[in-house]
């Protein structure tokens, strides 16, 4: 094992490896940029070293400054994370040439199963379904118009250099296609400078649905079960669960099957994601191959019992996987909901500034992977995500209740956040019942700020009295050692909160 590893990454990610070094009783080295100095990564560290000015591209993407604090801090390894280098094979080759060892996969492999043209290609190779459509880029509209009529419409471009949505545009009918293709063609140009598109069947109110992949350097390679990943905002995961409300055992194991198969084919080794669209006939599409640790990595270490950070490490210090694909077994439900520093009643904006005060929800079943603490100071350079919070429940009932208990629990002063989208989403009658699909958040947000099922009034009622509730618990709980330090917190605290979120609620856009 590792005698230090580089931490190249801040935020949750970044405490979140810190804590799997401690526990392999691994030095922890972190590295901040001028904003990150009283971070809480920094802190966890055992070691800390500036890396320059906040913008990212001066700091934690330069590979030259990551691999010069990991000489000069003599570590043996350097860990990613997600987000900033994490997919850019520049830092794995650097590492090669600098003898310290990647925590993650080779440069090889993760260009080759990183872009997703090539992937596509090779998961048509090893027979992993795909979407009927393109593999290569489409010259002109009138390639497009050929192609489509024989897909049938609805179809849908996608920028090759895509991703997040950008350059995507679904074409009901032949009369849409010109604009359509004008459109995304120039969208893709301005967010990636390369203008080509490819062309797929467009799927109706898909799924997005992942597959957990793990490989060793010694031809073993693993599935852990799936993650639900349709509650996205934008294109942005905001909610994700595991297992999937809507898996088989059959539909699992054939999609583990081909994610697996894909994995092996780019010579895949550690931790990695392959993404599903899936249909309302439970068919699923190969979508594209993440080449990181993910952001939701947590749901999948709830119910699997297993630490992806520290079998990473252990991966990438030679160890053969400790376990074989049979005696993996998944128990029980977790769901997990993104916590942003934004204002869900003012579109989202980021919500950057110091955090007055934040609580911990805690008790049964309970987790939060978070980057901050009270004091500290949310930057505006960067991803608004504070941190993840988790609930697991020994079935999906349990846990979308422990979910909404610790929802209640939490709180953050001083900065906006988007709490209270959970509980609006946790509130409705689809989601209660895994009904989504990979627009539904949007269409949900869309269709107005009333909870469902409630009048206006009725729901101003029932978040007063929730606040109420909130407050009177904390009250109760204000006496003895607890996670709040409630005696620390002015009392006005949930009034100024609730009365806030009563005050500033103007309907959703
Ligand atoms: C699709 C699709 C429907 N049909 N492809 C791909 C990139 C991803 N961010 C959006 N993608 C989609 N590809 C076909 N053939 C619908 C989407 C889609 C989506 C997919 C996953 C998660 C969220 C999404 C939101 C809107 C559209």
């Amino acid at each position: 094992m590792f005698k230090k590893v580089l931490i190249a990454n801040r935020g949750e990610i970044a405490v979140r490896i810190a804590r799997a070094c401690r526990e392999l009783g691994v030095r922890a080295v972190a590295v901040y940029s001028d904003v990150d100095r009283a971070s809480l990564h920094v802190r966890l560290a055992d070691e800390a070293y500036p890396i320059g000015p906040a913008p990212s591209r001066e700091s934690y993407l330069v590979v030259e400054k990551i691999l010069g604090v990991g000489r000069y801090a003599g570590c043996d390894a350097i860990h990613p994370g997600y987000g900033f280098l994490a997919e850019n094979p520049a830092l794995p080759r650097a590492c090669v040439d600098a003898g310290i060892a990647f925590i993650g996969p080779s440069a090889a492999a993760m260009e080759q199963l990183g872009a997703k043209t090539a992937a596509r290609q090779i998961a048509r190779d090893v027979g992993a379904p795909t979407v009927p459509g393109t593999l290569s880029p489409i010259n002109t509209v009138d390639e497009a118009r050929e192609i489509a009529r024989e897909i049938g419409f609805p179809v849908i471009l996608k920028a090759v250099a895509g991703g997040g949505g950008k350059g995507m545009r679904s074409v009901a009918g032949e009369n849409q296609l010109a604009p359509a293709w004008r459109d995304a063609t120039s969208e893709a140009l301005n967010a990636f400078g390369d203008s080509r598109l490819y062309l797929e069947k467009y799927l109706e109110r898909p799924r997005h649905i992942e597959i957990q992949v793990l490989a060793d350097h010694h031809g073993h390679f693993v599935y852990l079960g799936e993650r639900e990943c349709s509650v996205q905002r934008r294109h942005q995961k905001v909610m994700e669960e595991a297992p999937s409300p809507i898996m088989t055992a059959e539909l699992r194991k054939a999609m583990g099957e081909a994610a697996v198969k894909l994995a092996r084919a780019g010579t895949y080794t550690n931790a990695g994601t392959v993404e599903f669209l899936v249909d309302a006939q439970r068919n699923f599409y190969f979508l594209e191959m993440n080449t990181r640790l993910q952001v939701e990595h947590p749901v999948t270490e709830m119910v699997t019992s297993l630490d992806l950070v520290k079998l990473q490490m252990r991966i990438a210090a030679g160890e053969p996987l400790p376990f074989s694909q049979e005696e993996i077994e998944l128990r029980g439900h977790a769901i997990e909901c993104r916590i942003y520093a934004e204002d869900p009643d003012n579109n989202f904006f980021p919500s950057p500034g110091k955090i007055v005060d934040c609580g911990v929800p805690t008790g049964p079943g309970i987790r939060l992977d978070a980057g901050i603490y009270a004091g500290w100071t949310v930057p505006n350079e960067y991803d608004p995500m504070l941190g993840k919070l988790i609930a697991w429940g020994g079935d999906r009932k349990e846990a979308l209740a422990r979910m909404g208990r610790a929802l209640q629990e939490y709180y953050a002063s001083g900065i906006k956040t988007n709490v209270s989208l959970f509980r609006r989403i946790l509130a409705s009658g689809d989601f209660q019942k895994g009904a989504v699909y990979t627009r539904w958040l949007d269409d949900f947000l869309s269709a107005g700020p009333a909870l469902e099922g409630l009048e206006d009034e009725e729901e101003s009622r029932a978040e007063q009295a929730a606040a109420i509730a909130a407050f009177l618990w904390h009250r109760r709980h204000a006496d003895g050692a607890n996670a709040f330090e409630a005696s620390t917190i002015p009392e006005s605290r949930w009034k100024t909160e609730s009365r806030r979120e009563q005050v500033n609620r103007e309907p959703q856009p």
